[in-house]
């Protein structure tokens, strides 16, 4: 391994697959440290590429998002730390492919399980190449005040607590993650805090050893002192034994290697790591812990008596005057996300959208209060479902099979009507369903399909001021209105329309009252008598008659069906009616593979 500093204040890391926490943790940290760039200079998110916006102090950045390794290498040469939070399939290939990275230096594998031998593959390689691993199976790393590895430290508060943000004296190195967040506190507490701690992590084969770490922290000039935190099981520890009688390490080491608790079970007893089973006596915690003593490291007599072990061991230094007083600062504020302060009830915030219709938070989607599984139990048709996402209420069977006659009358009309007609067109200069759908659907509007809505507020305005049929159609003509309702381009007095006819027969039978349908009969009696096309069409009949569904079923009041009337929603009928047959024309194009749409040129008067 390399002597001495792995990170500084500039370093920047490129971090393996999209995990939005622990990247926002570092960003986090790096503005509690005051650094200038952010930690993370490139995400690597196989196969995606773009960005990813996350927070360093208040501002909103983006960071670059790349699909391959070499990419975001090639675009961030500085980037030398390689983050992995690959999983324990693919963290290998992906750690592999990083150390083959030239500007890659050091490479921390976060998943547990990656398998023994291809642990050995990458430290081998990385050892060949002059290259630093941390992990697999660890939290990583940091150095206080400047860089830190994903979730190393944990929350924000704890991180402060532990005076992280700014560098101490000690340089501590431990096999466990969730252990180094405790010496963190510990050394916080005892001494002026950590300068680096590295968890190697609790694997057989750790890319990087205890001692590894020991020699390069003696390396480094602001490490006064070094605490291990060492675990039965392997042989680790011995490499330290080693190179502490050999007298490589100058700085004093307080050590302690947990897991004495071993010796009081009968068999074998594995704890939470891989590596952390005990083998034979020279792996237990005891020898261990023994050798370490003899070698020269200050070893307490329990994990209980670690804490003044460290104390006595940086007071020493103090009074030697080995070590000068930090100075404190006080870290700056990270904003609270919104979430987490509303969450807490701290702060209130606005909402941006309001919504009466439905909801799909709970577990189950409900349109207007009515949980989707009651409208499947109920046997609910789709007349029930409009009614209650464009009415807010569940109307009587009569009214929801009258809005479902309405849409099956309404759903096509042959392949000539202007709608139609344009959705051929679109399908057959080879647009998606949706434009195609989208092109039949513009047609509608107040000559075309889009009449029923005037109809109702024309008949209904008519009828409550008890105009006679002749002084409503003579009052629009010299307003210069055509009377929304009224007309057909193909049915007329003698070819009248079917779907006007059954559905006025469903109102006689159905409907309390039919009093806006027959002053609609009776505007059709007075314009028949001045051309034989100008009939009640299905535009007409829907509008009249959803008046007398709206003032007859005793489901709104006057206010509400002014309402409804004002803004206009029985149009939505015959768009949503008529969607079917729109699709239904762009598939049969698509279906009969009908070339390019070009009218013929004698279909067209040319003149000047
Ligand atoms: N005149 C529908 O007109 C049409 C008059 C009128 C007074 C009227 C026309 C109209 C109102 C809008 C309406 C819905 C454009 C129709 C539908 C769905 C569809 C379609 C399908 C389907 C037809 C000739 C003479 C002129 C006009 C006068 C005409 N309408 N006067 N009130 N309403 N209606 N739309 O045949 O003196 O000669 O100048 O605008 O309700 O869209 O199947 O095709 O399911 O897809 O082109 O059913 O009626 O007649 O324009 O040549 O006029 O009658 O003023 O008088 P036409 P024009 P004058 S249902």
């Amino acid at each position: 391994m390399a002597t001495g500093q792995l990170f500084s204040k500039t370093t920047q890391a490129l971090f393996y697959n999209y995990k939005q926490l622990p990247i926002q943790r570092m960003l986090d940290f790096d503005f509690l440290c005051g650094r200038e760039t952010p930690s993370v200079a490139g995400i690597i998110n196989p196969g995606s590429d773009g960005f990813q916006k996350l927070f360093f102090g208040q501002e909103e950045i983006a960071i670059p998002v790349y699909p391959t390794i070499e990419a975001a290498s090639n675009a961030h040469p500085t980037a030398d730390v390689f983050i992995n939070f690959a999983s324990f399939r693919s963290a290998a290939a992906s750690s592999m492919s990083a150390l083959k990275q030239p500007t890659i230096r050091v490479v921390a594998i976060i998943a547990e399980g990656v398998p023994e031998s291809d642990a050995k593959q990458l430290i081998s390689y990385a050892r060949a190449n002059n290259k630093v691993i941390i992990g697999p199976a660890t939290v990583g790393g940091i150095q206080a005040g400047a860089f830190k590895i994903g979730d190393t430290a944990g929350t924000i508060d704890n991180i402060i607590q532990c005076k992280l943000y700014r560098p101490g004296s000690v340089g501590f190195v431990s096999k466990s993650g969730g252990m180094s967040n405790e010496m963190y506190n510990t050394i916080a507490r005892v001494t002026d805090g950590i300068y680096e701690g590295i968890a190697i992590g609790g694997d057989v084969f750790p890319g990087s050893t205890l001692s590894d770490h020991i020699l390069r922290f003696n390396n480094i000039p602001q490490v006064k002192m070094m605490v291990v935190l060492g675990e039965l099981g392997g042989k680790d520890e011995y490499s330290l034994v080693e190179a502490l009688k050999q007298g490589k390490v100058q700085k004093p080491v307080v050590a302690w290697v947990s897991g004495t608790c071993a010796r009081l079970f009968k068999s074998e007893v594995q704890f939470g790591h891989a590596g952390a089973k005990s083998g034979g006596e020279l792996e237990s915690a005891q020898a261990k812990n023994q050798a370490l003593k003899e070698a020269g490291a200050i070893v307490p007599t329990s994990y209980e008596a670690l804490e003044s072990a460290i104390k006595e061991t940086f007071d020493k230094l103090l009074e030697e005057g080995k070590i000068s007083p930090v100075t404190e600062i006080t870290p700056p504020l990270i904003p609270e996300d919104l979430k987490t302060a509303i969450k807490s009830g701290k702060v209130r915030a606005p909402t941006h959208i309001i919504s009466t219709i439905s909801d799909d938070r709970g577990e189950e989607p409900c349109y207007a209060g009515v949980p989707m599984s009651t409208i499947i139990e109920k046997g609910y048709g789709v007349g029930d479902v409009i009614s209650l996402l464009w009415f807010k209420r569940s109307l009587p069977r009569y009214c929801t099979q009258f809005i479902e006659i309405c849409i099956m009358l309404c759903a096509d009309h042959g392949p000539c009507v202007s709608g139609a007609h344009n959705s051929i067109v679109t399908a057959r200069a080879g647009k998606d369903l949706v434009s195609s759908l989208v092109s039949g659907l513009l047609t509608i509007g107040p000559r075309f399909g889009g009449a029923i809505d005037d109809a109702a507020r024309y008949f209904k305005d008519a009828c409550d001021r008890g105009l006679t049929p002749y002084e409503f159609v003579e009052g629009m003509k010299k307003k210069g209105i055509r009377v929304p309702g009224i007309g057909h381009r193909i049915k007329s007095r003698d070819n009248r329309d079917k779907r006007v006819q059954l559905l006025q027969k469903y109102a006689h039978t159905h409907f309390p009252s039919v009093k806006y349908m027959e002053y609609a009969v009776q505007v059709e009696t007075y314009t028949l008598s001045k051309a034989n096309n100008l009939v009640l069409n299905v535009d007409g009949a829907i509008g009249s008659l959803f008046l007398d569904l709206l003032s007859g079923s005793g489901m709104f009041t006057k206010q509400e069906i002014d309402e409804i009337v004002e803004i206009g929603y029985l149009n939505g009928l015959f768009v949503l009616a008529r969607s079917i047959g729109l699709i239904g024309h762009t598939f049969d194009q698509k279906r009969l593979k009908q070339p390019l749409y070009r009218h013929p040129w004698e279909d067209v008067l040319y003149t000047k």
